[in-house]
């Protein structure tokens, strides 16, 4: 009798049908597998916090027990905000409890005014079902209490220059630190009789702790005003408005020698 061979694929075929899941849920096993652990945050939303103190909290909990222990870090990408604790472990045991976390501002010297920092919560830890998990930021809103400001400083109490060439000296100096570049002008209030070097100055950003040394001097001319007194403007100029147009006066006090 002859024998007919049958190919090995054809069984392949027999055993693959006989395998499917109704709802293919589970079938192939390379379906996305459901997860149901995650992290919770409770209380993100409307988080204010201010540069003089005012903290925020919210919870931290996970939704199922986890395998070992799950870290949960915060941080803020610009360093501005601290936590505490600045970690979480979550396992078998707390993964239940809302854990208070605690955000503080940095009280820095910066202008930065009212501005929106964003917390980026990292997981690590034993459990590979809650470290395929993408979190959103989490948006704190911070107050500043820095204001732009300029400081004066008149060498020997006073201004005063004489036609006779005595010269003088006042120091200008930022408050604050500007996120901008801040130039400064000495506004001279009268060229024909009083000399201001220099007569502006740039400053950098990186340079805004710079004490400015402003040299005032008298043009020595032959009329007979007597003595006056003349007000110098000093004005800042800056596309951050915090540094923009401040102004300070300082008065001069200039001898005539006629
Ligand atoms: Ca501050
Ligand atoms: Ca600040
Ligand atoms: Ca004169």
């Amino acid at each position: 009798m002859e024998k007919k061979l049958i190919p090995i694929g054809f069984f392949w075929l027999i055993f693959l049908c006989a395998c499917q899941v109704p709802d293919g849920e589970n079938f192939p096993p390379t379906s996305p597998k459901k997860y149901d652990g995650s992290v919770v945050f409770t209380g993100t939303s409307g988080l204010t916090v201010t540069e003089n103190g005012q903290s925020a909290s919210f919870t931290i909990n996970l939704t199922k027990s986890p395998i070992g222990t799950m870290t949960i870090g915060l941080g803020s990408a610009s360093g501005e905000l601290t936590f505490s604790p600045p970690t979480i472990n979550l396992n078998a045991t707390n993964w239940q409890l809302l854990q208070p976390i605690t955000i503080t501002a940095v009280d820095d010297s910066v202008v930065q005014g009212m501005r929106t920092v964003n917390i980026h919560p990292i997981v690590t830890g034993d459990d590979p079902e809650f470290l395929n998990m993408v979190f959103s930021d989490i948006p704190v809103t911070v107050t500043d209490d820095d204001t732009g400001g300029i400081a004066i400083t008149v060498s020997s109490g006073n201004t005063t220059i004489t036609e006779d060439g005595v010269t003088d000296q006042f120091f200008v100096q930022l408050t604050a630190i500007p996120l901008q570049d801040v130039t400064v002008v000495f506004e001279n209030p009268n060229p024909t009789r009083i000399v201001i070097s220099p007569p502006t100055y740039a400053l950098t950003t990186a340079a805004w702790g710079t004490t400015i040394t402003v040299n005032v001097s008298a043009i020595n001319d032959a009329i007979a005003q007597g003595n006056t007194t003349e007000t110098v403007t000093v004005r800042t100029v800056s596309t951050q408005s915090a540094f923009n147009n401040l102004t300070a006066p300082v008065v001069v006090n200039l001898i005539d020698n006629d």
